[in-house]
């Protein structure tokens, strides 16, 4: 399983990721299926989630943040799940592409320096549509919103049926209901199926724990429909054969 993650930069792609990480470290997944069964990118996990650590009574820190590389296909981040009754282990790779790849695409699908992004849309199973309240919120939300707006229709258009989670991130900042229900609005018009949540690493109110988790089931819980595998002996020039093996 492919989870594409597709948002502006500085939209918090990284903390997710690295949040979820910490988490299930902390909690596991709560899911019988989904026993966490180890990770071909150890160091990858720890270096996004090493400066992000959970302490209450503390403002967390953020991971560095991922800039574009100019290569064509993202940073992957692998975990691998194993269903005690099943034999075979499930894999999933988190695909961690700069923002700046969406946003090319999003104005242009077969932009050069989007590439990357076509690339990802092409082959993810699973897609994390990120709205970011803080760039929703602050002095260039206009700007924000309708790039946001190009970046959800292009997903539309590219999704041939695979399942979309829409995720507010930074759900600690206050955005404007107007701007809340255009953002929405726009989701439900280019992806009428996708699935709404809001994480945020900073504690208010509520814990941030449960909503994160709520994303991290939806997430593990999806199951794509088929997997093409290359043939045997097959030229593999595509990094995403080399985890094929056992998928769910
Ligand atoms: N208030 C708030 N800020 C956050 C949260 N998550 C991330 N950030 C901020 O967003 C910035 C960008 O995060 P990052 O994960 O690097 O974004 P990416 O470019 O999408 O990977 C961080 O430096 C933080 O300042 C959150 O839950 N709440
Ligand atoms: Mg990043």
């Amino acid at each position: 399983m492919t989870i594409g993650i597709v948002g502006p930069q500085n939209a918090g792609k990284t903390t997710l990721l690295a949040s979820l990480y910490l988490l299930m470290g902390r909690q596991g997944t709560g899911l019988e299926s989904r026993k966490f069964a180890g990770s071909f990118s150890l160091a990858g996990w720890e270096a996004v989630s090493g400066s992000l650590r959970w302490d209450p009574g503390h403002p967390p820190e953020f991971p560095p943040h991922t800039t574009s590389r100019g290569g064509r296909a993202p940073g992957f981040l692998h975990m691998r799940f194993q269903n005690p009754t099943a034999s075979l282990p499930v894999d999933y790779l988190f695909a961690d592409a700069p923002g700046e790849w969406f946003q090319r695409w999003a104005v242009n699908r077969n932009s050069p320096e989007g590439a990357g992004a076509l690339w990802l849309a092409d082959r993810a199973d699973v897609f994390l549509l990120v709205a970011d309240c803080e760039a929703l919120a602050g002095e260039g939300r206009g700007a924000a919103r309708n790039s946001f707006k190009l970046l959800a229709r292009r997903l539309g258009d590219e999704l041939r049926g695979r399942p979309v989670a829409f995720v507010w991130t930074k759900s600690d900042i206050e955005i404007d209901d107007a701007m809340e229900e255009s953002i929405r609005s726009s989701v439900r018009e280019a992806v009428p199926a996708a699935v709404e949540f809001a994480v945020s690493i900073i504690p208010k109110g509520q814990e941030p724990e449960a909503n994160l988790m709520a994303l991290f089931r939806w997430m593990l819980n999806e199951r794509r429909p088929l997997t093409h595998l290359p043939p045997p002996g097959a030229k593999r020039n595509d990094p995403l054969f080399m985890f094929g093996g056992g998928s769910a």
